[in-house]
């Protein structure tokens, strides 16, 4: 028996959208699936695995993950970042998956086995005005959904990020050579959304989760007040206030609301959620399986977070592959401090890409009983959807100044 790596190939399809999947092949013929999609920058990540990691990865023995993870990131001196995290995410998931083929077992059981019996999962509604977004509401919850992420437009603007116009999903990516431009003013913003957020709890009661997304846009005393706003809405949390950089600023932001937050979609590795987690700034880690260094590394930052109480909510927009959902609820399933997973959803043609045992009932989705993750790529049908450039839309305030994100 050898599970020494013969093959490491990156796939980039594009089913409706981008997707950067990792495959790693062993000796015996053990194959494992990695997600390394970063929205917008793709082909970076495609061309970091291809060019420095899967040539260095031959030869090396599958079994050893902890092993290839530390080889990754401490071995190569240009620690961190987005891509680099995402590329050593990808080989995580794919060696993990490959574990568990050999093993037989889900990886969850390789995890220490389940904690609870599924997983708690919300997903978005998104109204351009109130009526609209309250219906977008009723259609979630019919789907059994006990919590959903709310989004509307801003009376003045033309358009939001995260919000259409006719209900139907967004696409955080649009097709083309370059970035969508948006218009956006905060203080539009803040004189609208606790008004139109405290409608909708009056329209489905006190038992729906209510989430909300600021996108990172707010300044530090912004954030506090738009908190502070909310409080009556009783929201399961108010995520990414203020930009990614200067963290202290939470303390502020802290000081002013009991309003929950949840912050780090954009972070990628334990010592970027150090200050928010042993400072309790935050109350959940927003953190990818796929963006933070795989499924070793998120069960360390759930961890660390564990001792402050603080919990872990896995990012889940459609740019986190099938793959990456599948090893995110395999870590929520077996994690006892996992809070939730979000699951926007997909197209229909990514799901016959991406064949996947992982399954939504009744607000909640379960990783399966298939052994490693449970994700099966068809590569003749991917192969019909060739790259296509893509990108997250930019902001520029009403003055034309770029804003954060
Ligand atoms: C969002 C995402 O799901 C979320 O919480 O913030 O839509 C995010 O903006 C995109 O996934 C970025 O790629
Ligand atoms: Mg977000």
């Amino acid at each position: 028996m050898s599970d020494r790596i013969v093959s490491a190939e990156v796939l980039v399809t594009s089913p409706g959208r981008n997707f950067v999947a990792l495959k790693i092949t062993t000796a015996d013929g053990a194959v494992g699936w990695g997600d390394a999609t970063l929205n917008g920058r793709e082909l970076a990540v495609a061309a970091y695995l291809r060019d420095h990691v899967c040539p260095i990865l031959l030869g090396r023995d599958a079994a050893r993950i902890e092993d290839t993870w530390q080889y990754l990131y401490r071995g190569v001196y240009w620690r961190r970042g987005p891509v680099t995290m995402a590329a050593i995410g990808a080989v995580d998931l794919a060696l993990w998956d490959i574990k568990g083929k050999i093993t037989g077992q889900p990886v969850y059981q390789l995890l220490g086995g389940a904690v609870r019996d599924r997983v708690l999962s919300y997903t978005h509604a998104t109204g351009w005005d109130v009526p609209a977004l309250a219906d977008a509401v009723d259609a979630v919850r019919a789907r059994g959904f006990r919590a959903v992420r709310v989004q509307t437009g801003v009376p003045g603007l033309d358009s939001v990020y995260g919000v259409t116009k006719d209900g139907a999903p967004y696409e955080p990516a649009g097709r083309g050579n370059a970035p969508a431009e948006e218009v956006w003013d905060t203080e539009a913003y803040l004189r609208h959304a606790p008004g139109a957020l405290a409608e909708i709890r009056t329209h489905v009661g006190p038992d729906l989760a209510l989430l909300h997304d600021a996108h990172h846009r707010l300044t530090p005393i912004q954030a506090a007040r738009l908190g502070k706003a909310l409080e009556p809405v009783d929201l399961f949390w108010l995520e990414d206030v203020t930009p990614a950089e200067n963290q202290e600023v939470l303390r502020r932001v802290r000081a002013h609301t009991t309003t929950p937050l949840a912050i780090g979609e954009v972070f990628t590795t334990i010592w970027e959620y150090q200050q928010l987690i042993t400072e309790q700034l935050i109350d959940f880690v927003r953190a990818a399986v796929s963006h933070a260094g795989g499924i070793t590394h998120l069960r360390r930052i759930a961890a660390l977070a564990e001792v402050w109480q603080i919990r872990l909510a896995p990012h889940g927009p459609s740019d986190v592959s099938p793959v990456a959902l599948a090893g995110s609820l395999h870590v929520g399933l077996a994690t006892p401090n996992f809070a939730i997973q979000e699951y926007m959803g997909y197209p229909d043609v990514v799901h016959e890409v991406f064949r996947h045992d992982w399954t939504y009932a009744d607000g909640h989705l379960h990783p399966g009983e298939a052994p490693g993750l449970g994700v099966d790529v068809d590569e003749t049908l991917a192969a019909r959807f060739p790259y296509e450039p893509a990108y997250l839309p930019v902001a520029r305030r009403r003055d034309g100044t770029l804003t954060d994100w």
